[in-house]
């Protein structure tokens, strides 16, 4: 291992505290991550020197807030590897991304009668849009089954995808099963069919690398705060072809160009899609974290959170009455576990751990199709990120055991 990951926890200061009289393990970045100083100063910076709105004015503050904002999004672009800045439109989040696009895409492609394929693993924010795109539209929401170890059943998938297929959205990792899906085979088959792929990369972007032109999806959407960056700032990748066409989802200041009584016309990309004043500190918190992650290395970051699982798989699998959801190998999956105790409410596993400082979530994971499709009312799911550390895991399981013999056996 070469990054010392020991020493980087040290950025972060809200780690460096005790929740009832424990040192605390956070274990819950699948919903949101801790941030480090070096994007904390960014924004502080920021505020303290540049504070002005971007596009509009002439003065030095103006100038200074656009180049910052627009550097951020030169930042994204490299990071995502996509083609040109105009086609990263920056959104309030990956919920946002998503519904702009079954808005504006959905009004641009979809007619009466013709389908659109999600998957039974998704997160509410990749059915919901669809769902109501396709009431409204009059078209037909299908769901991709999933095998016995949770991954996308392809033989399933090509039965759901065809020549009916307008867009296929799919999550690019799972937030509750960790399952890695195979991106590029899936985006060389939907185009075959004539659809585009829509990829929801919430839980994918902060944990590995993603180079939207080699996976070939036509929009590519996450969400900066699970990625070290703060809350209210998010991305929307999409190819030129298909944004040039599409209808801004929202209008007011910022994206026009001309405005006239009866009608108004769009600046370019991205602007067309950015009505009101941006999110302008969160996309340079943004930028800082991008640069963070960058120092670390993506890669690397993936190797560990890997090295945490494969670590963690084998104690796991090795305490009686434990379920784990997902895929057991290492390569087929991220840190992201969600299991459940025999016998143990998820919610009172989360509140017992957390009475050992360790925060797990409990619940359905904003995912309830794929809770009733594994025949469970919730799980508790521990998510690991770079900061994380073995002692981390370690802490992790013993919190998991106490637990379990605390609501099995009581306090005798
Ligand atoms: N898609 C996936 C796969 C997600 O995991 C989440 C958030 C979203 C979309 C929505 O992201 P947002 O930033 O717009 O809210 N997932 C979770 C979670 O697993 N626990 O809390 C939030």
């Amino acid at each position: 291992m070469t990054v010392p990951y020991e020493e980087l926890k040290k950025d972060f200061k809200i780690l460096d505290q005790h929740v009832n009289d424990e040192p605390l393990v956070y274990l819950d970045n699948a919903a949101t991550t801790q941030k480090p100083d070096a994007v904390l100063k960014a924004v502080e910076a920021y505020y303290n020197t540049s504070n002005a709105n971007v596009h509009r004015g002439v003065h030095t503050l103006a100038e200074r807030a656009t180049t910052q904002f627009e550097g951020a999004r030169e930042k994204v672009r490299r990071f995502i590897n996509a083609p040109e800045t105009a086609e990263v439109l920056f959104t309030r989040g990956t919920t946002t991304s998503l519904n702009w696009l079954a808005q504006s895409l959905g009004d641009l492609v979809v007619k009466p009668g013709d389908e659109i394929v999600i998957s039974f693993m998704e997160h509410h924010s990749n059915i919901i849009p669809w769902q109501q795109l396709a009431k409204r539209k009059g078209a037909i929401l299908k769901y991709i089954e999933l095998t016995d170890e949770g991954m996308l059943d392809w033989n399933d998938l090509e039965n759901k995808i065809t020549d009916k297929t307008k867009i296929v959205s799919l999550t690019h990792v799972s937030n509750v099963l960790g399952v890695v899906n195979p991106i590029r085979k899936i985006a060389d088959y939907v185009h075959g069919k004539g659809g585009l792929l829509v990829v929801d990369g919430a839980q994918a972007v902060p944990h590995m690398p993603v180079d939207v032109q080699e996976l070939d999806a036509d929009f590519y959407a996450f969400s900066g705060h699970k990625m070290m960056a703060p809350t209210g700032i998010g991305v929307l990748y999409g190819k030129r072809q298909w944004l040039d066409q599409m209808e801004p989802v929202e209008y007011g200041g910022e994206m026009i160009d001309f405005v006239e009584l009866l009608d108004s016309t769009w600046k370019e990309l991205p602007w067309k899609f950015e009505a009101g004043t941006p999110n302008i500190a969160g996309a340079i918190g943004l930028g800082a974290a991008i640069d963070y992650l960058e120092n670390v290395g993506m890669s690397e970051i993936m190797d560990h959170e890997q090295n945490l699982v494969a670590y963690l798989m084998p104690k796991l699998e090795e305490i009686e009455g434990l379920t784990i959801f997902g895929p057991h190998k290492t390569e087929d999956r991220t840190g992201v576990i969600a299991f459940n105790i025999d016998g143990v409410h998820p919610h009172d596993v989360a509140t017992a751990m957390d009475m050992e400082g360790v925060a797990v979530r409990a619940g359905h994971h904003c995912a309830q199709p794929l809770m009733n499709y594994l025949n469970q009312p919730a799980t508790a799911r521990a998510s690991f990120y770079l900061y994380n550390t073995l002692a981390d895991a370690d802490k992790f399981v013993e919190a998991l055991k106490a637990t379990k013999e605390f609501f099995l056996h009581g306090l005798d």
